[in-house]
């Protein structure tokens, strides 16, 4: 890890390379992108994978300004990250988070025993931070935001482990070289609430400076030369 590096990314970036979560290589996105490096936040499924994963959630809101009641959890990959984030938070700052809930969505509603699409803490006049794990195009992300308004929650922020700086696909009749936004950051400008994340591109090229092969390295800048956002 470079000293540039927050301890909190580089401790969570040593810990992706033990879970083998962060691949450099040749893959294809959602969006049909070739990428040179893919994030699997599905693979921190240890015990001790899962704690630093979610210490570096807790550790990156808690270095926010945002005020919250509840953490979401959009099912099913958030689900067990809403919940053990809010473990770490209170572990963190009890007298700050202590009083910290979770909830996340039923895929499919019950419409028997207690009913209702929504288990764990009542969106309703809470404020809501949805806790996922990457946004690309942001079609998930945009889904867990319609099930908090349809609850009745405000949301007040969004925390992500990768922020890959990319910008949106080409519209039809767009050119795909234009200066384009991220979908983070329509989602920022839309919304009016601030998008963290425990990872940026940025910081994973710079630890891959230290750590990986030059050529690894010059295909990651390649490609962020060529996607970056222009947010
Ligand atoms: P959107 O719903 O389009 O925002 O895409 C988010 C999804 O992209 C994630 O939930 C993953 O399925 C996938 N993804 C990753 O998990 N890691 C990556 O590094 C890149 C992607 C991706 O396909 O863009």
């Amino acid at each position: 890890p470079t000293p540039a590096l927050a301890p909190h990314k580089a401790a969570f970036l040593s810990s992706c390379v033990t879970a083998g979560a962060l691949k450099f290589g040749t893959f294809t996105l959602k969006s049909g992108r070739m990428s040179p490096y893919f994030f699997n936040a599905g693979l921190f499924h240890t015990a001790s994978l899962l704690d630093s994963l979610t210490a570096a959630y807790a550790a990156t809101l808690a270095s926010s300004a945002v005020d919250f009641d509840i953490l979401f959890g959009p099912a099913y990959k958030g689900i067990p990250l809403a919940a053990a984030t809010a473990i770490q938070l209170r572990v963190l700052d009890d007298a700050r988070f202590g009083g910290v809930s979770y909830s996340f969505n039923r895929k499919e509603a019950k419409d028997h025993g207690e009913g209702g699409s929504i288990v764990g803490a009542p969106l309703k006049g809470k404020r809501v931070v949805i806790i996922d794990d990457v946004i690309t195009a942001g079609t998930a992300i945009r889904e867990a935001i319609e099930i908090i308004k349809r609850e009745g929650g405000t949301l007040v922020g969004i925390v992500v482990a990768l922020d890959r700086l990319e910008k949106t696909p080409a519209k039809e009749g767009e050119q795909e070289e234009a200066p384009r936004e991220s979908a983070i950051g329509e989602v920022r400008r839309q919304y009016g609430i601030p998008v963290l994340s425990i990872l940026t591109l940025d910081d994973v090229v710079e630890f891959l400076k230290g750590m990986g092969t030059q050529e690894d390295v010059g295909r990651l800048q390649e490609y962020r030369a060529k996607y970056r956002a222009s947010d």
